[in-house]
């Protein structure tokens, strides 16, 4: 059985999460997940919130609640949306757990005995006024490249740029406004990326597989040269910079920089993950001196985080000089917007996933997000496009056959699968049209394309619908009612079978297919090989019940309702 460690990038803890980044790491990661799953593989899919640095100090400042607080009340939150969505992870981690502060000081220990961590004066911002260095976010001011108003100490958001907080122009403090600050020096741990400029080149070239995207993000970083980076910062809420329970001098009041510690949560979870109970050998997973080098590791992530999953934490690993598992694929997205723009809380604009889930079961959204998935380019959301897709796909493709086919089936034969007549040459057409298409979907699902993968799927919906077009036993039923009844008995076993092969996109509604006839999902959700096996998976006599409508259209006030409310333009 193959063993496939799964990993989606790990949303701040600061707030739920939006349509985007849900198709952009941990959707298209469950659908793989249970995909292999369902071919038998043994899966471990893991994700964790990622709840160190300024945007959880920040976030948890403007709700007035202490940090500690804020982190544990919103990952519960995003908690049940993930559940609630469907999203099968096998562990929910926190970064701010202890395992994760353990190996995070652990990994520090190993670099800096291995030479690649160093001491560095560094001249930062320092507030008079809030008594304090501020990092990253917690200066803002204007941006030295574009000359936008609200640039974040970390990054431009108009521009994009990285930038470092002394380069803002007109710089002030996001906590209190003060703009009596100076610059002072003060230490911080550096990691000598430039050191392993070779070993990850070498590492990545080893790689072929990767995806173009994430090939030509890795390969620019390189090409650039590794820079060293400070992986410390003034802050309080973080993984303190001590080793074996004792401060560093001089950094009492430091922690690791987030992008430091979170990578490393992947390993941590796995950790968490045995801890609570619900596996064994945590470290089978994730070191190659304890059975990890037949383990295929896939990542998923938006090309944003690419850098950091190509490089930087390529570096920890490597760089500890232990036998870490390393990723074998990366799977990385592009934007998904809303109308062309952003989504953002602050201004209204765009769905998030708890909102989503108010307005329509999590399989509507799953199918939409996959199948048009930011594969190749970035996409742009809207409300029209989204109630058109899942009219014409879920609501007259899939549902309309499932319906039609148990209603016909109970008005003439009754609810059980009818016994009479012989597949005929219909049928073989059927057979052969589906193998090959199940096999292009399969191997879409392997390299996941999900884009491919689900226009696959909708031609295999389709495939059902025009052999019943074409086997029309409402016709045949008035003169030749064998005919009929072997019709319909293929109709239902195609209900089994869409089940089975929609499981991974559409796993509720699939389980509701299932139960149509009762079956349990894990034995009849099996990944289907033949075409021929699926049309007589239901013996004659097996019983059924009518399923409730499995989609509803989306009616345009609908739309244009939503609209107004999420700020469409
Ligand atoms: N939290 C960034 C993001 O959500 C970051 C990913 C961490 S993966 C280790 O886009
Ligand atoms: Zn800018």
């Amino acid at each position: 059985m193959p063993r496939i460690l799964i990993t989606s990038a790990l949303p701040y803890i600061n707030g739920i999460k939006h349509l985007g980044n849900l198709v952009g790491s941990m959707l298209p990661a469950d659908v793989y997940a249970r995909f292999e799953r369902a071919r038998g593989a043994d899966v471990l899919f893991l994700c964790a919130t990622d709840e160190h640095g300024t945007p959880a100090e920040l976030a948890a400042r403007a709700a007035g609640q202490t940090v500690e607080h804020y982190c544990a009340e919103q990952h519960e939150i995003q908690k049940k949306a993930c559940e609630e969505f469907g999203l099968s992870f096998d562990h929910f981690g926190r970064s701010s757990n202890p395992q994760n502060e353990r190996l995070t000081q652990h990994f520090a220990a190993v670099l800096e005995k291995n030479g690649l961590i160093e001491e560095r004066v560094d001249r930062q911002i320092y507030s008079i006024d809030d008594q304090r260095f501020l990092p990253d976010r917690y200066v803002e001011g204007t941006c030295p490249h574009c000359g936008y108003e609200k640039a974040r100490g970390d990054q431009c958001d108009n521009c994009g740029q990285l930038l470092d907080p002394i380069e803002l122009k007109d710089p002030y403090s996001s906590i209190s406004g003060s703009k009596n600050l100076e610059v002072r020096v003060t230490k911080h741990l550096y990691l000598l990326q430039s050191k392993l400029q070779n070993a990850i080149a070498d590492w990545v070239a080893s790689k072929p597989g990767w995806p173009q995207l994430t090939k030509s993000i890795a390969g620019k970083w390189i090409k650039e040269g590794l820079q060293d980076r400070s992986i410390t910062r003034d802050l309080y809420w973080g993984v303190p910079v001590e080793a074996n329970g004792k401060p560093r001098p001089g950094f009492e009041a430091k922690v690791f920089y987030v992008w430091f510690d979170a990578p490393i949560e992947y390993i941590a979870c796995t950790e968490e993950w045995e801890a609570a109970g619900k596996g064994a050998n945590w470290r089978s997973w994730w070191r190659l001196d304890d059975g990890a080098d037949d383990v295929r590791y896939v990542q998923f992530m938006g090309k944003d985080n690419v850098a950091f999953h190509t490089v930087s934490f390529p570096v920890t690993l490597l760089g500890s000089g232990e036998p870490w598992k390393t990723v074998d694929a990366l799977k990385s997205l592009n934007w998904l917007t809303w109308y062309g723009g952003k989504f953002s809380t602050s201004q209204n604009r765009g769905i998030f996933m708890d909102q989503a889930l108010g307005l329509l079961p999590a399989d509507y959204w799953r199918w939409h997000l996959m199948a048009n998935a930011p594969e190749s380019d970035d996409t742009s959301f809207t409300l029209e496009h989204f109630a058109s897709v899942v009219n014409k796909d879920l609501a007259d493709v899939l549902g309309n056959f499932v319906n039609r086919i148990t209603r016909f089936c109970a008005s003439k034969f009754g609810q059980e699968v009818p016994a009479a007549g012989d597949y005929g040459e219909t049928e073989e057409k059927l057979i052969a049209d589906l193998d090959a298409k199940i096999a292009a979907y399969t191997a879409a699902l392997e390299a996941m394309e999900f884009r491919k993968a689900f226009a696959e799927l909708r031609g295999i919906w389709v495939a059902g619908n025009e052999y019943l077009q074409i086997a029309a036993p409402w016709t045949a039923f008035k003169t030749d009612p064998d005919r009929a009844a072997a019709g319909v008995r293929a109709g239902l076993n195609l209900i089994v079978l869409f089940a089975a092969l929609s499981s991974p996109v559409i796993p509720h509604t699939a389980e509701k297919m299932f139960a149509i006839f009762g079956l349990d999902p894990k034995e009849a959700g099996r990944w289907p090989s033949s075409a021929r096996d699926a049309l007589s998976f239901l013996k004659p006599g097996h019983t059924f019940e009518l399923p409730e409508v499995l989609f509803k259209k989306i009616e345009d006030e609908q739309v244009v309702e939503w609209r107004e409310k999420f700020g469409a333009e």
